[in-house]
């Protein structure tokens, strides 16, 4: 069986004939000696890297959205996602540079003569465009994604970076078991420095280059969760206190279409559990215990921020209506459509620090921070943080 497969992937394919070997094809069209597995494989090295920790850090992320039925979030560390979601989007970006500089060192090689040797070299080769592809794929959606331009692209920007990632990192680990032979040599033998200085240009000048693109890139954006970063994150999508009451908002209440709803006067909020229904006007949600929680809003787009809210738990909520600390409950939005809707877990339900928050920062809730009410719990995506809060029903 493994006989017969090396036979195949050995069997030797014609050559395109030499008249077509022309441009870029021409045995001498490229002589630049910095490009070479040293540089190569460094490059590689930091982008395998980078890829492989956005790549778990989003898996997570969707995990954590789409929960299957074996998977649990715990609601502390409450900055966990907040860290988990900062570094997917910081290696995300990292990877731009890096990327950019690993294709510049072997763009050559996409004009090797002749193209296909045998069909195991014409599937490496394939695999090889699936793997560019995919990675450039996934880097771009995700800077639409961060951008906040969710529709620039004729097909579901998500499911597509979700899909993505799995093309991505399956041709990662097919390259790299195909290359390891070339990258361990690559990083352990140091060809003579000499022979690689061009016009100024070293190998070790042009990973110096790349590194600091990196660096700089990091510096210029990670601000929009790193606090004391924030001053100098000149690229950043985003400013972590830009926004009313000093917090970004991703969807205003005008965007939602809720303005009327969220400001009627007849606002009553819909409990429903095992002991019925119950609905509570604005005052009569006041006149309950409040307590306060300094959790971040945290956005699947990399930003987030710190704030301090008050209102009245979730779980006392529920027990008005019969509920218990064991069930899971459905938070539903005046919003008709888009993120109008989240299911809090039973666990997630228990701690004292989900609330339907009332007040940010000692202030009536903004409008566009979801007054009346919104739900905010821990270590939780901001997806998930459900505003202009109308009904809580236990599930
Ligand atoms: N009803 C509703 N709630 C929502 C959203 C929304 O579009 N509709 N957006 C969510 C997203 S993506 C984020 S990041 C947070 C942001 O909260 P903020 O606008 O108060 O900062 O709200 C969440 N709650
Ligand atoms: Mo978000």
């Amino acid at each position: 069986m493994r006989n017969r497969l090396v036979a195949l992937l050995t069997v030797p394919l014609p050559a395109p004939p030499e008249a077509l070997r022309r441009g870029p094809f021409r045995a001498d069209a490229f002589s630049s000696r910095v490009r070479s597995p040293w540089l190569t494989s460094r490059l590689g090295l930091a982008l395998g890297i980078s890829f492989g920790v956005c790549f778990v850090t989003g898996l997570l992320s969707h995990l954590i959205q789409h929960p299957p039925g074996w998977f649990g979030w715990p609601p502390r560390p409450v900055a966990l996602y907040r860290v988990t979601q900062g570094v997917h989007v910081a290696t995300g970006l990292a990877a731009i540079p890096l990327l950019g500089a690993k294709i510049w060192s072997v763009f050559p090689e996409l004009f090797s003569w002749p193209p296909w040797r045998t069909i195991g070299h014409a599937l490496e080769r394939l695999s090889i465009a699936v793997l560019s592809l995919a990675a450039v794929f996934q880097l771009l959606t995700g800077l639409l994604n961060i951008a906040h331009w969710y529709d620039a692209l004729p097909f579901p920007l998500l499911q597509a970076h979700y899909w993505g990632a799995w093309l991505a990192i399956g041709a990662i680990v097919l390259h790299i078991g195909v290359k390891l032979p070339v990258i361990r040599v690559g990083l352990t033998r140091t060809p003579p420095l000499r022979s690689t200085v061009e016009g100024g240009l070293s190998r070790r000048g042009v990973l110096t280059a790349a590194l600091a693109a990196t660096a700089a890139v990091t510096v210029a954006t990670v601000g929009q969760t790193v606090r004391p970063l924030a001053r100098v994150s000149v690229l950043a999508p985003r400013r972590p206190w830009v926004g009313p009451q000093g917090l970004p908002v991703n969807m205003s209440a005008v965007g939602a279409g809720v303005v009327e709803a969220a400001r009627d006067p007849g606002y009553r909020l819909a409990l429903s559990g095992p002991a019925g229904v119950r609905e509570l006007s604005l005052d009569e949600l006041a006149a309950l215990p409040w307590h306060t929680a300094d959790l971040p809003i945290t956005c699947v787009e990399g930003w987030s921020a710190g704030g301090s809210w008050s209102g009245v738990r979730l779980a006392e909520l529920v027990a008005l209506v019969g509920g218990s600390e064991h069930d899971r409950v459905r938070v539903e939005s005046l919003q008709r459509d888009g993120y109008r809707s989240t299911v809090v877990e039973a666990r997630l339900l228990r701690d004292p620090l989900t609330l339907l928050a009332l007040r940010l920062g000692g202030e009536t809730l903004h409008i566009d921070h979801g007054y009346p009410c919104r739900l905010i719990a821990p270590n939780r995506p901001g997806v998930l943080q459900t505003k202009w809060v109308a009904a809580v029903t236990v599930l």
